[in-house]
């Protein structure tokens, strides 16, 4: 496995969740970060909000831990932006493979053709962040999901083996947590999904509505209301008008 300096890379074969799995070294001690923890296949894949990953053998389940901040005393891991640097990691990674352009749906999801082929669930606990990602590479669920779901094999005919892509990731997004805010933003946005668009926002019960116009440099998300004011948020979930 050819990963960048100073990581280390743990392959199980099945686990409940890759960031369960994190967690628990963390809070035992057994933590050697940054680390690469992989699986084949997760019981209980999880989403954000306690939803559920639907996690078959074939597709890509990783959670990489890196120390915050404070912990490293680095100042070069971009804490704020990290669900855009993950996204963006993870579109750079699938353009190597196929020729369709990967957009990110605010705030860490990746569409091929507007359907999702990978998701992020990024939890922080004792001063340790675990990147988990998703990707969909042989199969996809057909049913139950929100959003269409599409998988890499549907867009290439190549057959990509599973170290290539997890050692691309891992690269890009070692080179993406270092790079300034700016560059970062400008990035996510040039692959934006659904920008001038209506969109509505899901925060619990409550639902806003408005025209998504971008991010902010915390990235939150901005969108015009219908009375043309600019608001923003920083959390929540997005769907389109069809
Ligand atoms: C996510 O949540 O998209 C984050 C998924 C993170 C999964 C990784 S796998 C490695 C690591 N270990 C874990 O246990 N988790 C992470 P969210 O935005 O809440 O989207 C979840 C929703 O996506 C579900 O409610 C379904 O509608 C849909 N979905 C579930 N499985 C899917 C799949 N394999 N492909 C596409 N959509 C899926």
């Amino acid at each position: 496995m050819n990963l960048p300096p100073g990581y280390h890379h743990i392959q199980l074969d099945i686990i409940d969740s890759t960031n369960l799995e994190a967690k628990r070294l963390i809070q035992t001690g057994n933590i050697n970060a940054p680390l690469v923890i992989t699986a084949k296949s997760q019981t209980y894949g999880k989403g954000r909000l306690n939803r559920h990953w639907v996690s078959e053998p074939g597709n890509l389940f990783v959670s990489i831990v890196m120390q915050t901040q404070e912990e490293s005393g680095k100042s070069n891991i971009n804490n704020t932006l990290l669900p855009f640097c993950t996204a963006i990691a993870i579109g750079n990674t699938l353009s190597k493979f196929i020729n369709s352009k990967p957009l990110y749906k605010w705030p860490n999801d990746v569409l091929v053709q507007e359907k999702k082929i990978s998701g992020v669930l990024i939890e922080t606990i004792n001063k340790y962040i675990i990147i988990g990602i998703g990707i969909n590479i042989t199969t996809y669920p057909t049913q139950n999901t929100k959003l269409p779901a599409t998988c890499l094999n549907e867009h290439t005919s190549r057959d990509i083996p599973l170290t290539e892509i997890l050692e691309s990731l891992v690269l890009n997004l070692d080179s993406k947590i270092k790079c300034n805010n700016s560059d970062v933003i400008n990035e996510w946005m040039q692959s934006a999904y659904g920008l001038g668009k209506k969109i509505f926002i899901q925060q619990g019960k409550k639902e806003l509505s408005g025209i998504f116009s971008g991010i902010d440099v915390n990235g939150w998300l901005i969108f015009k209301n219908d009375k043309g004011r600019r608001n923003a948020v920083s959390f929540g979930d997005i769907s389109y008008k069809v």
